[in-house]
């Protein structure tokens, strides 16, 4: 691909012979929940690939030639095929390294799928008072909160004993869910939501969930910190409840 492959861009520090050739290159936003979860199934599956972060508001040429959507993650294999979508790039992943994540019954698989499938109605409503204009939109996004933590409180009681969705075994589902339930105990310890402690089921597997550290792309501190900030930088409802001293960085 010539000016447009992505590994002829220089990388700051690296020297050509320290060169770190992955398989794998993840092109990714630092606080994408999206990209976390393709992360987080390559950390599951102990596979090594590198990072590769751009700037939201300058996404170089060479993204915009492999990404369709000109969203991350993009996920890039030996440097010549680019997938994009976190959920198909984590279906191809579990498809190709073991071990799997998936279930092995295909009922059981059939069920997860259709759960992962909720995962952009979930991060909408329980993520959305971070995008809300005013009091009014934040209080109507909290009260959507309550439904999507029903609904998953009753599909983990069916699921069975915990502490993940299937079980001891972490699994594709678990991946998906993890950067949002991530993303309400960032956005409880901005304001106060208080929802998460009423359903046992949904409580118990998102502190396992937070506690795995595969969950994690940064420590966390820094990155609650990095969340903040673009919750401030936003200038939405949610960002007067951030103080200026959590912003010093910005
Ligand atoms: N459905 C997509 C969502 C990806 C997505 O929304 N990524 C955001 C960053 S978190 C993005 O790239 N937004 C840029 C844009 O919409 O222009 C996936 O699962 O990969």
């Amino acid at each position: 691909m010539g000016e447009l492959n992505p590994r002829n861009l220089p990388r700051s520090g690296a020297k050509p012979d320290e060169d770190f050739m992955a398989k794998y290159l993840l092109v990714s936003f630092k606080t994408c929940p999206w990209v976390q979860r393709s992360a987080i199934s390559l950390r599951e599956k102990n596979t090594p690939f590198e990072f590769r972060h751009i700037e939201r508001d300058n996404r170089p040429d060479w993204f915009l030639a492999i990404s369709p959507h000109r969203k991350v993650p993009v996920l890039r294999v030996d440097d010549s095929v680019s997938l994009f979508e976190s959920s198909a790039i984590n279906e191809y992943l579990d498809e190709t390294i073991a071990p799997r994540l998936h279930p092995e019954d295909p009922v059981q698989r059939a069920i997860n799928r259709a759960w992962t499938d909720y995962v952009p109605t979930f991060a909408e409503h329980v993520t959305g008072v971070a995008y809300a204009d005013d009091e009014a939109a934040g209080k109507s996004c909290l009260d959507k909160i309550p439904v999507a933590f029903e609904r998953l409180e009753r599909a983990l009681e069916k699921q069975g004993a915990g502490p993940l969705f299937n079980g001891a075994k972490y699994s594709l589902v678990d991946a998906a869910y993890a950067p949002f339930l991530q993303r309400y105990f960032f956005l409880d310890r901005i304001r106060p939501i208080g929802q998460i402690a009423k359903y046992p089921r949904l409580k118990a597997w998102a502190d396992t969930l937070m506690k795995r550290p595969s969950t994690h792309s940064f420590p966390e501190a820094e990155f609650e910190q990095l969340y903040r900030e673009n919750v401030k930088r936003r200038k939405k409802w949610l960002s007067q409840f951030i103080a200026d001293a959590a912003v010093a960085a910005e």
